[in-house]
């Protein structure tokens, strides 16, 4: 809590009763009549093609998967297709008042949306923009097709090209969206503001929440609609989502332009079902989903359920909800009440519902009832509608002959280009800022308390005279985060840091100190405990454009993030097709003495994930010059940090860590001692016992050791260290994670293929015991010792003569020990 807030017992004290207001259900009761003069002949017209070109998208799709042929052509179609046949009418209604300054974000269910928000955008912008955004997507590739004997207007063209990127992305074909590496569930197409959706239910439910974020944090125009099902509603991401962007501060602390609330909706496309689960009777307490808003805020988060079967109530609710987020008073809530006709995916029986059921919602069809009303109030004519019912059949049949013919369509030529998706995990980029600007700052840097008082440290672990500089002296390894951090805030405008107490406090181990006074609330904040959606956050603002650090106060609280961290923040860059960029640094805090939940190292876990870079330095230098690369690049960093060696002073670089800038390359081990008779391969704070292992194997072995940091997992190069073994023939790896399916074990197994012939012994791996890790006084059973170190040389490697072990490397112990699991 700021000081500047100050709680005051007597007030919070008073007895007192929280007093809901009312939560509006389905008020929407105009007649078409009397929206005439709202909506002209047009805009009601295009309104019911839109829900009609969605039905027959999704008919299609409908019948590819279950007769594997439409209108006569035959496919077959092995990936997902969650259809929305019911849904049109939300999906609609949502995007109509949607620029392209506003951004969707979606779910499995989303090819409604996609489609609604492109013929809005369609809609609304020059055709001229619009021939501009098709020819550069991709070069062009999607529009050259599509263009083809195509004779119209560039409006119309654009919505040839809308659902022929969407089908070819769905069909995985590289000209769709995403270069078919999205797919079904993923497409997405952002020069039209159609952000990702996603599969993993509620995954966009804090995605979003970042993106309303940037939108608020950079002054971009437009807000963010987060379309997500009624059944994500007992997802965590989506909780903490909603938490995040509730925050009091927005309105409380945050300063002039940036006061108030996120310009943000979430909105429940509310079919009633999860797949099979009905939420509002069965797996859910709420009734009515819009209640949910009436506890998270005092504005009830504006909630509202509305009827997701008539456009024109959902028309009118985000009109409505729009006005109150250019008032700043978001962000809100809605409940669009709709029904899924369609099975949740074509393979479903609908076992857990009645035919009867189904049939009462057919029979209130959004699409028929709009068009008997249209027919009724005399703004359309019945052979009208049946003639947009016409060409679009005529249409979708023509896209999706396009879609399907692999001459026209093809995938991406993997034969050709084997690499061709891994050149896509990473963006490797370089900016020095995400966007242009000044960043706005509180104070010069030079005026900054900590700066000047890091001025007078020693910036290598030994002052001038030879002696070792006090702990108070020393310019330790969190002064070369901050410095690298503080920098990169004094550089690029777009760049802001969250976590748990990052400000005020410090973070929580003082690597922040000095940034409160530096940075205004909305590039320093302080979140809630949730580590989900501090990642998820982070997430969505990178993919906006915005450079972002966020953290994680304990190694052990990664699990809490675990979508975030291990399915969303390293594929989107690859699931756009290499669009998105994903500028976005997870710090994440080793821990030790705080016990079995505050002390794992899960490096290893984050390096077996495809698209996270990973870093884990282990001095000053390093610290600072890794910080610097991860915040000049436009890749997903996991930044682990040791609290172990926080404190620690330079002990390798002897000129000491400089005060300006520098950049360390990713990748590239580091040999921290040279030797020439075994390699010591170590990552993070496990340097300083192998620092040790080497003066004694030296001092009573005679034996002369190579020590190698690591400094990163991934990338990494193996040429240092092969030519290391080629001298030494030997190699011990070490780290603190636990050893049982370490990332040292695959540097072990790929070191084996590399340096197979210089080998005169197999690598060893020196990791943490399999076990729960025990109290800080226990630690050193736990975790690698320097004495373990010499057991396992002398028991795998080379006998070392006198040496008596005390731990048991060998082979037995290891069968052992790994047939009971631990
Ligand atoms: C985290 C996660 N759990 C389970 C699933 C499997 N699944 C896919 S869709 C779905 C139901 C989602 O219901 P809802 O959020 O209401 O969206 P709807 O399908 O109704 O549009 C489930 C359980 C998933 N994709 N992700
Ligand atoms: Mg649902």
């Amino acid at each position: 809590m700021p000081k500047s807030q100050n709680i005051n017992p007597e007030e919070v004290r008073k007895p007192t009763f929280i007093e809901f207001g009312k939560i509006p259900v389905n008020q929407y009761n105009k007649s078409i009549q009397e929206e005439r003069k709202n909506f002209s002949t047009e805009d009601f017209t295009r309104i019911y093609r839109d829900m009609v070109i969605i039905r027959e998208f999704e008919t299609m799709l409908n019948l590819i998967k279950t007769t594997n042929e439409y209108n006569g052509i035959a496919y077959n179609h092995p990936g997902p297709a969650h259809l929305s046949i019911g849904q049109e009418a939300s999906a609609v209604g949502m995007a109509y008042n949607l620029g392209i300054d506003d951004y969707i974000f979606g779910s499995h269910r989303s090819h409604g949306e996609i489609l609604a928000k492109g013929l809005s955008a369609i809609d609304k912008l020059d055709e001229d923009i619009l021939y501009t955004i098709m020819s550069g997507y991709f070069s062009g590739g999607a529009l050259k097709v599509v263009e083809k004997g195509f004779e119209g207007n560039i409006r119309d063209l654009s919505v040839h090209f809308l659902l022929y990127g969407a089908l070819s992305e769905i069909f995985a074909r590289e000209n769709g969206f995403n270069k078919g590496l999205g797919g079904s569930m993923h497409a997405f197409f952002t020069p039209f503001g159609i952000y990702p959706n996603n599969a993993i239910v509620g995954g966009s439910g804090d995605i979003s929440v970042g993106a309303a974020l940037f939108k608020k944090i950079n002054r971009k125009p437009g807000i963010v609609v987060c379309n997500i099902g009624d059944a994500s509603m007992g997802c965590g991401p989506v909780w903490e989502g909603i938490i995040f962007a509730t925050m009091d501060q927005y309105k409380t602390l945050w300063k002039g332009a940036y006061k108030g609330g996120l310009p943000l909706i979430f909105n429940f496309m509310n079919n009633l079902y999860g797949m099979g689960g009905q939420t509002m009777g069965e797996t859910m307490g709420y009734d009515i989903l819009a209640r949910v808003g009436a506890g998270v805020n005092p504005e009830m988060m504006h909630a509202e359920r509305v009827d997701g079967y008539n456009p024109l109530a959902v028309i009118d609710a985000f009109k409505r909800k729009k006005a109150l987020l250019a008032e700043k008073k978001g962000p809100v809530l809605l409940d669009t009440l709709t029904y899924r006709i369609s099975g949740h995916s074509p393979s479903d029986a609908s076992s857990y519902r009645s035919k009867e059921e189904i049939e009462a919602w057919q029979k209130e069809d959004s699409i028929i009832t709009f068009g008997i009303e249209l027919v009724t109030a005399g703004i359309k004519k019945e052979e009208e509608l049946d003639e947009i019912r016409q060409e679009t059949g005529k249409l979708i049949t023509h896209i999706f002959k396009l879609a399907v013919n692999d001459d026209i369509s093809p995938r991406l030529d993997l034969v050709k280009d084997p690499d061709s998706i891994g050149k896509m995990m990473f963006s490797n980029g370089s900016e020095d800022r995400m966007e242009e600007g000044t960043p706005e700052v509180l104070i010069p840097l030079k005026d900054n308390p900590r700066i000047k008082s890091l001025k007078n440290k020693e910036r290598f672990f030994k002052d001038k005279e030879g002696k070792p500089a006090s702990k108070a002296k020393l310019f330790q390894l969190r002064d070369g985060i901050f410095e690298a951090v503080i920098d990169r805030f004094y550089k690029d405008p777009t760049l802001a840091a969250w976590g748990e107490e990052n400000r005020d406090w410090g973070g929580a181990f003082a690597v922040y100190r000095g940034l409160t006074e530096a940075l205004p609330y909305q590039r320093l904040f302080n979140s809630p405990i949730s580590e989900g959606a501090i990642v998820g956050t982070a997430i969505g603002y990178g993919m906006c454009g915005g450079r972002v650090i966020a953290e994680i106060m304990y190694c052990d609280f990664l699990g809490r993030s675990g979508d975030e961290v291990f399915n969303q923040l390293p594929k989107w860059q690859a699931m756009s097709g290499n669009l998105i960029r994903m500028p976005v640094v997870i710090r994440v805090s080793v821990g030790s003495k705080y016990g079995a939940q505050h002390s794992q190292d899960w490096s290893s876990l984050t390096a077996h994930i495809p698209g996270l870079k990973v870093v884990f330095p282990a001095t000053p230098y390093d610290a600072k010059g890794l910080m610097n690369t991860a915040l000049q690049g436009t890749d997903p960093v996991i930044f682990f940090e040791s609290q172990r060696i926080y404190d620690i002073g330079e002990m390798f670089h002897e000129s000491g860590v400089p005060e300006g800038y520098y950049e360390i390359p990713f990748g590239e081990p580091d040999i921290k001692r040279e030797g020439d008779d075994l390699t010591i391969l170590t990552i993070g704070a496990t340097l300083y016992p192998a620092m040790k292992v080497a003066d004694t194997l030296q001092q009573t072995y005679s034996i002369s050791a190579e020590v190698i940091d690591a400094r990163t997992l991934v990338p990494f190069n193996y040429h240092p260290v092969i030519e290391s073994v080629k001298k030494t023939g030997r190699i011990v790896l070490a780290s603190d994670a636990s050893s049982r399916g370490s990332f040292l074990k695959d540097m072990a197994q790929t070191i084996t293929e590399l340096a197979f012939d210089y080998l005169d012994a197999p690598p060893v791996v020196v990791g943490s015991r399999n076990w729960i890790i025990p109290a800080y006084e226990m630690e050193e059973y736990f975790f690698p010792q320097p004495d373990w170190f010499l057991d396992a040389i002398h028991e795998k490697i080379v006998p070392l003569k006198g040496h008596t072990v005390k731990h048991d490397f060998s082979a037995e112990k290891t069968i052992l020990l790994n047939k009971e699991g631990v």
